[in-house]
C-alpha cells in the first residue's frame, strides 16, 4: 500500500514538474524530473516484485533492460529489487554471450565502480576488485574527473567494451543472478 501511493506521488510530481517547465528553469527543472523518474524506475521495479525476465546464459541468469534508461545508483536499486545485482561478467566467454543481445550504439551500466577508491574499479556485488576488465581503447580515463561508474559501449559499429562514466548519466542496464524467481 505504501508503495503504491509513494508511486502514485512520484507520478503525480513528475506530472507536475513536466507541466511546470519554463524557458528560465529548464536546466534545473530536468534535473529534478530525471531525479523523479529514476526514482519512478525503482519503484516500479518494487510495484512489479520483481524478478522480471532473467535469461538463463551460459551458467548465469541475465536481465537486460532495453525501456528505460536510469543513472548508476537506480539500475542498482532495480536489480537487487528484481533479486539480482547490476552485472559484473566475469570472463570473455559470458561477456560474449551478453554481447550478442545488446542493442548497438546503446549504452548498458554494469556493476563495476572505482566510486570507493578512484582507479581501483571493484564489483559491486562483491566489493572485490573487477577481475575482468575489458576497457575501449584509452579507457577508463575519469574524464572531467567525474567519471566513476562502467558501462558497456559500442560506437560505430565497433565491438562492445568497457568505459568508464559519469555514475549520473541515464542508461540502460544489464541484471545479474544466480538463481531467478520468474513466477510473478
Ligand atoms: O573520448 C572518450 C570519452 O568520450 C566521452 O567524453 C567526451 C565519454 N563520456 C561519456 O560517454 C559521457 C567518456 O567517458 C570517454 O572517455
Ligand atoms: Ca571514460
Amino acid at each position: 500500500m505504501f508503495k503504491l501511493v509513494s508511486l502514485l506521488l512520484c507520478m503525480w510530481i513528475a506530472v507536475h514538474l513536466q507541466g511546470s517547465l519554463t524557458s528560465d528553469s529548464v536546466s534545473g527543472n530536468s534535473g529534478r524530473l530525471d531525479r523523479v523518474e529514476n526514482q519512478m524506475a525503482v519503484l516500479q521495479s518494487q510495484q512489479s516484485g520483481g524478478s522480471g525476465n532473467f535469461l538463463n546464459i551460459g551458467s548465469k541468469y541475465f536481465y537486460i533492460e532495453e525501456n528505460q534508461k536510469v543513472n548508476w545508483h537506480s539500475a542498482l536499486n532495480i536489480c537487487t529489487n528484481m533479486g539480482g545485482h547490476l552485472a559484473d561478467p566475469e570472463n570473455q566467454q559470458e561477456l560474449n554471450s551478453i554481447l550478442q543481445r545488446l542493442i548497438r550504439g546503446r549504452h548498458y551500466w554494469l556493476g563495476i565502480s572505482d566510486l570507493a577508491n578512484e582507479g581501483l574499479f571493484r564489483a559491486q556485488n562483491t566489493g572485490r576488485r573487477a577481475t575482468f576488465l575489458k576497457w575501449v581503447y584509452g579507457e577508463p580515463n575519469n574524464y572531467g574527473n567525474y567519471e566513476h561508474c562502467v558501462e558497456l559501449k559500442s560506437q560505430q559499429n565497433r565491438p562492445f567494451l568497457m568505459n568508464d562514466a559519469p555514475c549520473w548519466l541515464n542508461s540502460y542496464f544489464i541484471c545479474e543472478t544466480g538463481a531467478p524467481n520468474n513466477d510473478e
